[in-house]
């Protein structure tokens, strides 16, 4: 125990040495709060960022005894954060169900029997109404989700770059998951505005084919290359709790650290099962690997934005203030994610107040 004790400062207390600013990220947490009386830790304690941690020193971090991980994730977070602010997103399923794709958690995929039914794509103008209802309720960013494999090239792509454009109107990050993008489209929607693209590694390479059959990892890669590419800015992360091993988990954080730039937004989901779907009846995941898996992202991806993303509701209060203490950064607002229930706001509201976090950012409501 010691042993790996002593593994994780060296592994963290070399990368705590000064390191240069590397300004990744998406918002500037360094810069005065208006609102915070938490002091922002000084620079010393900025790390480098590396593309190159091996599964071994992942492993060594992951495991250690969770207060030295939790407290050295705080560590690295105050260093590159405002350590009392999350940011509220939105979700918006725009095209809902029937999808040809075998992903083993969605309840979108036409190859399972869910409650979830299929939905054309939607308008702009209700689309855009529920930005605004969005940004009424706090959130700063909005995340469109399609359930296409691809996105097609017809009107209905013109009809999502209208969307994109209304809600960067509205002053809001416009964030799409609309599955695999070739090089045109990415383009396309960089045009149009587009604040981040979605599109989830989901778990590590060797794990993956037991989730999805239908498209590959390679093909996820591609996609979030030509993102990239595009200067999109990348959303990437996983999903916890499918039946992965540890050795899987260390594989998915081993792969995003490795984009160069890191993905400036990392989900972490964990698995809301749903009946229907090849995973719903996984038993619940222990809400502390959770921690764990959000504080190794932390350390790993200091810049990045890391999402608390799918699987609150099956939190308690105690369990997310140990996420946000491990550096989360963002929740989903609403009673719904694309398709499955996530708190009532009320009840987020209850809890950010007790817990003394605060709402970043709040968009500007000039515009539209
Ligand atoms: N079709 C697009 C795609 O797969 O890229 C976008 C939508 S998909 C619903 C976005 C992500 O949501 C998935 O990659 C997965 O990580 C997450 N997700 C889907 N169903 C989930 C579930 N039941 N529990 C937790 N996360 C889930
Ligand atoms: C992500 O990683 N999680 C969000 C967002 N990206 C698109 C989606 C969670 C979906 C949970 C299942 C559902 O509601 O359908
Ligand atoms: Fe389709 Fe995306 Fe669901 Fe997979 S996760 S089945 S690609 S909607």
């Amino acid at each position: 125990m010691a042993g790996r004790h002593f593994g994780l400062c060296e592994a963290v207390g070399e990368a705590l040495s000064a390191g240069p600013d590397q300004g990744q990220n998406e918002h500037d947490h360094r810069k005065p709060s208006h609102v915070t009386s938490l002091p922002v830790y000084h620079k010393s304690l900025m790390v480098n960022v590396r593309h190159d941690w091996s599964i071994q020193e992942i492993e060594t971090i992951y495991t250690s005894p969770l207060t030295d991980l939790v407290f050295r994730a705080a560590q690295v977070h105050r260093a590159h954060h405002q350590a009392d602010e999350v940011q509220g997103c939105m979700l918006l399923s725009i095209k809902t169900g029937g999808c040809p794709e075998d992903c083993a958690y969605c309840p979108q995929s036409a190859r399972y029997d869910t409650e979830v039914g299929r939905e054309d794509l939607m308008q702009v103008d209700e689309t855009l109404m529920a930005a605004r209802s969005a940004r009424d309720q706090g959130a700063t960013r909005f995340c469109m989700g399609a359930a296409w494999r691809d996105v097609p090239t017809d009107a209905r792509f013109d009809r999502v770059l209208e969307m994109v454009k209304g809600v960067r109107e509205l002053g809001m990050e416009a964030c799409c998951t609309l599955g695999m993008l070739n090089e045109k489209q990415a383009e396309a929607l960089a045009g149009a505005g587009l604040s981040a693209y979605n599109h989830n590694l989901d778990t590590s390479p060797e794990f993956y084919g037991e989730i999805i059959t239908t498209r590959n990892y390679q093909e996820r890669l591609d996609t979030l290359a030509r993102v990239r590419n595009a200067g999109i800015s990348v959303c990437s992360g996983g999903i916890i709790g499918m039946g992965e091993d540890r050795a899987a988990r260390y594989g998915l954080l081993r792969q995003l650290a490795m984009l160069d730039p890191h993905p400036e937004s990392v989900p972490i989901n964990m698995l809301v099962p749903v009946e229907g779907t090849p995973l719903g009846s996984r038993p619940a995941e222990d809400p502390l690997e959770l921690v764990r898996m959000i504080a190794a992202a932390r350390i790993l991806m200091p810049t990045s934005m890391v999402r608390l993303s799918a699987g609150r509701l099956a939190l308690s209060e105690e369990a997310q203030a140990l996420c946000f203490l491990a550096g989360a950064n963002s929740v989903f607002l609403g009673d719904k994610l694309l398709t499955t229930p996530n708190p009532e706001s009320d009840a987020d509201h209850r809890l950010f107040e007790k817990l003394g976090v605060k709402l970043f950012g709040e968009a500007p409501r000039a515009t539209a």
